[in-house]
């Protein structure tokens, strides 16, 4: 059974190396669960460079953290899983259908992914959009928009808000928890009454906070993204029936039956994709079939990738079923330097960031700073405080 992978390359694959990394962010993004990064601002992540025996190759990114708290997964628990399982079983194959055997670990399997799928668009030499869009129009220019995390004060958000206003970002969305919440909002729609604003909660609610997300309602925000539990689909669509503000679902979807649950009960209106969460390119392709069909709102997510998962990502979002700004900023707003020669910049007059034009992935690894950021990681575990 080969349907959840079915691409093919045309020379086997013959090496798999694993790069984790730690890499300095730029600032770091506070959420109601904390920080991907650690206290020193490090955010680690898994590189997986794949070799075919023609010698092209291919980069994915795995986008698990240092702790499990966005999702279950961490840097070690893919390393684990791709060293003793993902890999050996890909090696010396034409497909990944070998991982059919394997249960879980979505951000591990999509980085493996990721890089096979970046290799055969590098052997056919199309960009990975196109491998992707099949043939179908896809945009050169994708809107995207900025994550603000939670910060000191109501004044200091503002602060940042107007800096990211000035470089050109259109769409701001704000990181919100219990009682970081509806004076934050208001004070924001207050001094901006026009701005695309959204809060995302990351489950950081529940059904007893309804008054509370409630007063939200009258703040005209494009969306509440995952208000309730990390794994809920039935508690978000009691809230969404009480609700104005569409919900937009990211914990909550790891697959497209996942969304067709969300319409089928009202559980949001709204669809965050993040390849690494539903575990790979073929299951984000279904959610965007899916959306794009249903004419249900799709944008995709960010996990603070380097520049490698973000050109997998614009990949991503070039497609015609993503209809709203997604999650991927400037270059410069995560990593200084980043670990690819190429930066990624925003087009301030229509808060666009261009798509990858080049053969595969179409960005290429600065050999000296990944080599670093691999010593960046052993020290960071080997640290003992
Ligand atoms: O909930 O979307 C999220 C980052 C880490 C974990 C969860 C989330 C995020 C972001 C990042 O919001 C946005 C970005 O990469 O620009
Ligand atoms: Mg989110």
């Amino acid at each position: 059974m080969t349907e959840n992978y079915p691409l093919q390359s045309e020379s086997p694959i013959v090496h798999v190396r694993l790069h984790p990394i730690a890499m300095p962010l730029v600032e770091r993004l506070v959420t109601s669960f904390g920080s991907e990064a650690r206290q020193d601002s490090l955010r680690a992540a898994v590189l997986v460079e794949l070799e075919l025996a023609s010698g092209i190759t291919g980069w994915g990114e795995c986008v698990a953290s240092w702790a499990p708290r966005y999702s279950y997964e961490t840097v070690e628990t893919a390393l684990h899983i791709l060293r003793d399982f993902f890999v050996p079983a890909v090696l010396g194959q034409h497909d990944l259908s070998k991982l059919h055997a394997f249960r879980g670990h979505p951000m591990a399997r999509m980085a493996l992914e990721a890089a096979f799928w970046s290799a055969v668009a590098a052997e056919r030499g199309v960009p990975l959009g196109d491998l992707l869009s099949e043939g179908a129009a896809r945009k050169e220019r994708v809107s995207v928009g900025v994550s603000i995390g939670i910060q000191p004060s109501i004044d200091a958000t503002l602060a940042i808000i107007e800096k990211r206003l000035q470089e050109g970002y259109r769409r701001i969305k704000l990181k919100i928890k219990p009682h970081w919440d509806v004076e934050l909002l208001r004070a924001v729609r207050s001094a901006y009454p026009d701005v695309l604003l959204m809060a995302d909660a990351n489950s950081a609610y529940t059904l007893d906070d309804t008054p509370t997300l409630k007063q939200l309602d009258n703040l005209n925000l494009l969306m509440i993204e995952q208000p309730l539990g990390y794994l809920d689909l039935y508690q978000h669509s009691k809230l969404q029936a009480q609700l104005q503000t569409p919900i937009c679902l990211d914990e909550s979807i790891h697959t497209a039956d996942d969304v067709r649950l969300m319409l089928r009960i009202g559980a949001g209106k709204i669809v965050n994709l993040k390849p690494g969460r539903v575990g790979g390119l073929i299951e984000s392709l279904r959610i965007h079939a899916l959306c794009h069909s249903e004419g249900v709102p799709l944008w995709i997510g960010g996990m603070l990738e380097t520049g490698i998962g973000r050109a997998t990502n614009l990949a991503l979002a070039s497609l015609a079923g993503v209809t709203l700004p997604s999650d991927i900023s400037a270059t410069n707003r995560y990593y200084d330097p980043d670990l690819t020669e190429e930066t990624f910049t925003l087009n301030a007059e229509d808060s666009t960031i261009s798509v990858p034009k080049g053969v595969g992935l179409g960005v290429t690894v600065n050999r000296e700073r990944l080599a670093a950021a691999e010593v960046a990681y052993y020290k960071a575990v080997a640290a003992v405080e």
